[in-house]
């Protein structure tokens, strides 16, 4: 529920109880030129949808900005507002201030409107990362920002970022025949790492636009709970992860019945696992192995067994190794670690 003792009024979504209670209306419509399968596309669809008319979206630099303001047509219905490349906390942060002032002189309504600032990994988890950080110590200003990640700077043309994969194929990684792993630090861990450092912060969500409903919900919930906000989505990309396109809902879902990409939101302080994350951390499911993800990528096609093997044992390491499995990767120190005396 929103809490309007410390900011200015939010919109109290409820949660979509199913697809069919699903709003027919689109705020992100025809006119935008992504990809074939852009899970990116979608994840600002749904977006939108789950946010409603009364909201500004804001965004960085990137395939979402680009390809979604090409000259003279846009998909967007509501407000949008291009912002540079690593100012999506910034532009949050500014106009949700900005509106709070004008509202409070008495130079516009005073009504709630939802602020959205999206961003790419490259923008917000690299480049933008100490600008959302600041947004999210400043809990008197509603804001949503949502972190598209397609593993990669796309818009340039798959360059590497913090968020790519260890070993994938990008144009700053390319396996050659001397050295076959080129690109080989594990993927930066951004919701967690917001989620743990940002006490302020009341609502942090990792997402999946394959869980579509699912996804919305947290949208909602993130816009009702007032304060800065973050979720963060893994976007299946057909140009820079190299497949089909019809394969990018299936994709998404991989991700996350193979453990890779856990569903959780922390809200309040408080760690809830979701769905099918849920269910294999109860034992309910077991995790699908990593090969039937990794194989069905191009920039994952250099990989051979022993690649493929690495990389399981790190996702495994991240379940049973995890402080809190899939989300805070340090652990306590063990009896075995300890150096011999
Ligand atoms: C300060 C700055 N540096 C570099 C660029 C060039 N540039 C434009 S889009 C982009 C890629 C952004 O990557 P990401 O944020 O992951 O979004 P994506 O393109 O993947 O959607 C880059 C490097 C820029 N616009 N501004
Ligand atoms: S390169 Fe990837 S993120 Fe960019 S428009 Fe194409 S599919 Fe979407
Ligand atoms: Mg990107």
């Amino acid at each position: 529920m929103a809490d309007t003792a410390f900011t200015n009024a939010t919109q109290i979504l409820e949660p979509f109880k199913g697809v069919k209670k699903v709003t027919i209306e689109e705020y992100f419509t025809s006119g935008h030129r992504t990809c074939q399968g852009c899970e990116s596309a979608l994840v600002m669809k749904l977006m939108v949808k789950a946010a409603g008319p009364r909201t500004i979206v804001l965004g960085s630099t990137g395939c979402m900005y680009v390809a979604n303001t090409t000259y003279y047509t846009t998909p967007w219905v509501v407000p949008w507002m291009h912002t540079q490349l690593g100012s999506s906390g910034s532009a949050a942060l500014g106009t949700a201030a900005g509106l709070k002032a004008l509202m409070k002189k008495g130079k516009m309504k005073s009504e709630p409107i939802n602020v959205i600032a999206f961003c790419g990994d490259g923008g917000g988890a690299d480049m933008g990362l100490g600008a959302i950080s600041a947004t999210l110590t400043h809990k008197e200003y509603n804001s949503l920002i949502l972190l598209y990640d397609n593993e990669s700077y796309a818009n340039t043309d798959i360059q590497l970022s913090g968020s790519t994969p260890y070993g994938a194929n990008t144009t700053f990684s390319p396996p050659g025949s001397v050295k076959r792993i080129i690109h080989t630090r594990w993927k930066k861990n951004t919701a967690g790492m917001l989620a743990a450092g940002h006490p302020e912060c009341r609502y942090v969500a990792t997402v999946d636009a394959s869980y579509a409903v699912e996804m919305m919900n947290k949208v909602r919930k993130a816009l009702t709970i007032g304060g800065p906000t973050f979720i963060h989505s893994l976007d299946p990309c057909p140009k820079g992860w190299d497949y089909d396109p019809m394969q990018s809902h299936e994709l998404g879902e991989l991700a996350v019945l193979t453990g890779l990409w856990p569903l959780y939101e922390v809200e309040n302080g408080v760690l809830r696992l979701i769905g099918k994350t849920r269910d294999i951390s109860d034992g309910r499911l077991k995790r699908l192995p990593m090969r039937d993800y990794l194989l069905r990528q191009g920039r994952f096609a250099h990989f051979t067994d022993d690649d493929i093997a690495y990389f399981q044992s790190k996702v495994d390491e991240m379940w049973t190794r995890w402080l809190i499995p899939g989300v805070i990767p340090f652990r306590q120190q063990l009896d075995q670690d300890k150096p011999p005396a």
